[in-house]
């Protein structure tokens, strides 16, 4: 079935389609930097070998090593690591919102290109793991750490930079890269320059200044990320660019929209698991999904007078999910009430971490 289909073998860039890109400006700088990694991608056509004259062998060029690794992309609640993966990537693939905690899982995410593959694991904000969820989210972290040939440690350069004795320790001596990311909201650049001496007093040398929401400085970290990976072979096919069924990713689009449009507990407590996906032959693909929450007030919210809330989320939902998948979908969806499940270790084990 379509739903189970494996993204790694996917051959090409899900496409956005025309009507969504206009409807969203961040959308459409996406979409372009999707054009252009695109082009930068292409694989250089090898030199023909002349068997006749055995030119071939005249050929002075040695191969250029292929550079492969695992980067994990880690940092505090909120910095922009899901931004800068999207961004890193040119495709809307992690969810993002204005508040933190926004990622629970750890979202592998491919950047193929010209003699270089960089895994990329999007990771939970780092925090004190308070109830069960929580404790999923810090080990989601750990796992990716344990995996990984460079760290990518995402700061908000426009709060000051603290913990710096702490990341290190986190980073525990393997190779690390610096995104200070949101310059954009930062007047002075040269204001930065203390928090870069701290930095790299205590060990991280290398700092980019980027700006993920806006595009500033990625092409220039990108270069140093890649330089930094051992040489190897790729792990996965050249055109993948994540290992999560789409199904997954429906999901998430779910959850980014009640990320996006509802205040105080109501992103926190909810959780999105998808009961029916089917593809239909001449029609939209169908998809039914729960939305749980923990109260039965938090359900009234999240349904609104009427069931405008909820339509409001199943609209921007499906608008990404179509833009993902490049193809229609009819959305419907469902509130149901799951008391207390942050702190239910077999509601999360099951529908959570289990079910995608
Ligand atoms: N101004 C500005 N905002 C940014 C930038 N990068 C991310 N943001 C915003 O910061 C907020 C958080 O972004 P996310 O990418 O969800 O942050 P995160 O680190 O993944 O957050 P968690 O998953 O909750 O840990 C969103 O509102 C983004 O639009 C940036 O470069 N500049
Ligand atoms: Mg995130």
């Amino acid at each position: 079935m379509r739903h189970e289909q494996d993204y790694s073998q996917i051959t090409q860039m899900p496409q956005t389609t025309s009507d969504v890109a206009s409807e969203s400006d961040e959308s459409k700088g996406l979409s372009a930097a999707t054009a252009k990694d695109a082009e930068s991608t292409k694989i250089p056509t090898p030199e023909p070998l002349n068997c006749l004259t055995g030119a071939a062998e005249a050929n002075p060029r040695p191969p250029e090593p292929f550079h492969s690794g695992y980067v994990a992309i880690v940092g505090l609640p909120n910095v922009g690591k899901s931004t800068l993966l999207n961004r890193l990537l040119g495709t809307h693939l992690a969810a993002v919102a204005p508040r933190p905690q926004t990622t629970r899982h750890r979202l592998l995410g491919i950047l193929n290109g010209p003699g270089h593959q960089a895994v990329f694991f999007d990771t939970p904000g780092l925090l004190d793991p308070k109830y069960a969820l929580q404790q999923h989210m810090k080990r989601e972290i750990d796992l990716a750490l344990n995996d990984a040939d460079l760290v990518l440690l995402v700061l908000d350069a426009s709060r000051p930079v603290e913990d710096v004795a702490f990341f290190s320790g986190l980073v525990a001596g393997r190779r690390a890269v610096v995104a200070l990311n949101k310059v954009d909201l930062v007047k002075e650049k040269k204001d930065l320059l203390p928090a870069v001496e701290r930095l790299a007093g205590a060990g991280f040398a290398d700092v980019f200044m980027v700006s993920a929401l806006i595009g500033g400085g990625i092409e220039e970290l990108k270069v140093a990320i890649v330089e930094r990976l051992p040489e190897g072979q790729p792990f996965y096919a050249p055109d993948a660019i994540a290992d999560r069924p789409e199904r997954f990713f429906v999901a998430e689009f779910i959850r980014e929209a009640v990320f996006n449009l509802y205040g105080e507990e109501i992103p926190y407590s909810t959780a999105v698991v998808i009961e029916e996906f089917k593809e239909r032959p001449g029609r939209k693909d169908y998809v039914r999904a729960n939305i749980y929450v923990e109260r039965d007030s938090q359900k009234a919210i999240i349904i609104g007078r009427d069931g405008r809330a909820l339509k409001r989320v199943g609209t921007e939902a499906r608008r990404n999910i179509e833009g993902f998948l490049g193809r229609p979908v009819f959305l419907e969806l469902w509130v149901k009430v799951a008391e207390a499940w942050r702190k239910d270790e077999r509601f999360i084990r099951e529908n959570v971490y289990g079910r995608e």
